[in-house]
């Protein structure tokens, strides 16, 4: 479906809903940058920690001995993170080409042109596509032996039944003896994972309401961006931090690109994200479901966060 499609089935639903994948328009993107440097949003120092401290370890457990093999990621982003593997990787000698795909063209374009300047004899093949498409297309581009990359936490944006149909196609595209290393937010202090999604600068605030922009400035919509606020909240017994938007009042919106107009009731939510969080025994039979065979897992120090490495 299409992003105005997707508006205007979410938005007459009862609880209205829009999904997550929309925030990452090329203002999005931006403001995702600047989440990732917040000190609240501890995920991304933790993912940066374990690749720049365990970067060996992880070559070691992926035994690739000079074989030629492939390195995919899923929502590569700007490869803050994976830069540094990257770089271990090469330091290392491993023999690799590198496959980022994203649904962000913009992002990806900017990756592409940062990578080949840092590293000018790594082969990239980028790919703009949507994951489950990509996961049909991987084979066809590419028969050597895989390491897919799923990093970030982003797989806890998933709802239960994607989670699952993602690692079932995962398995589906790899051979015995490929790898696949997924980055998962573990379960802590809820107050700490509550300030993450909610910090006082108000960075995720307008992450959050940037989706309501976005509709303003491609369905021609008329939200008032003061009217509406951003609510985070996290329930330590599922592990879902969800986000809403909240109308302040009363109010109608129209959207011309729609041709419709919607009602909002004072305090009526949209729920836009889900960013699970999960407990390590969750992560183990999730994959153990899908038939993996989880390898090892690489914890943070804080252990606030773990890539674990599992093998088909
Ligand atoms: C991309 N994704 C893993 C982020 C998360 O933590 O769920 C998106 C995000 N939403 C608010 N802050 C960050």
């Amino acid at each position: 479906m299409s992003f105005k499609e997707d508006v205007g089935t979410g938005l007459s639903e009862n609880p209205k809903y829009l999904s997550s994948r929309y925030f990452y328009d090329a203002e999005g993107d931006k403001i995702f940058q600047a989440i990732m440097k917040m000190p609240e949003y501890y995920l991304t120092n933790a993912e940066f920690e374990i690749f720049s401290t365990q970067a060996e370890q992880i070559l070691s457990e992926l035994d690739v001995n000079g074989r030629k093999f492939d390195l995919v990621e899923f929502g590569a982003g700007d490869g803050f993170k994976t830069r540094i593997l990257i770089e271990r990787l090469i330091e290392a000698g491993a023999n690799f080409r590198y496959i980022p795909i994203d649904i962000s063209e913009n992002v990806l374009n900017t990756l592409k042109s940062d990578f080949q300047k840092r590293f000018p004899d790594l082969e990239i093949l980028a790919e703009n596509a949507e994951y489950f498409e990509a996961l049909e297309s991987i084979n066809r581009k590419s028969e050597n032996p895989k390491v897919i990359l799923f990093l970030g936490s982003s797989i806890g944006n998933f709802l239960e039944d994607r989670t699952v149909r993602f690692l079932n196609a995962l398995y589906a595209v790899l051979n015995v003896g490929d790898f696949t290393l997924i980055g998962f937010d573990l379960k802590k202090n809820p107050k700490t994972i509550l300030e993450a999604y909610n910090d006082k600068q108000g960075i995720t605030k307008a992450f959050n309401l940037n989706l309501l922009k976005r509709i303003n400035r491609e369905l021609e919509a008329d939200f008032d961006l003061e009217a509406f606020d951003h609510y985070p909240y996290y329930d330590p017994e599922t592990g879902f931090a969800k986000s809403y938007i909240v109308s302040l009042k009363k109010q109608t919106v129209n959207i011309k690109g729609l041709k419709k107009q919607f009602v909002f009731d004072a305090g009526e939510a949209i729920h836009t994200e889900i960013s699970r969080k999960y407990g390590i025994n969750q992560i183990e039979t999730l994959f153990e479901n899908a038939n993996f065979n989880v390898s090892k897992h690489f914890f943070d120090c804080k252990h606030y966060y773990v890539d674990t490495l599992a093998k088909k």
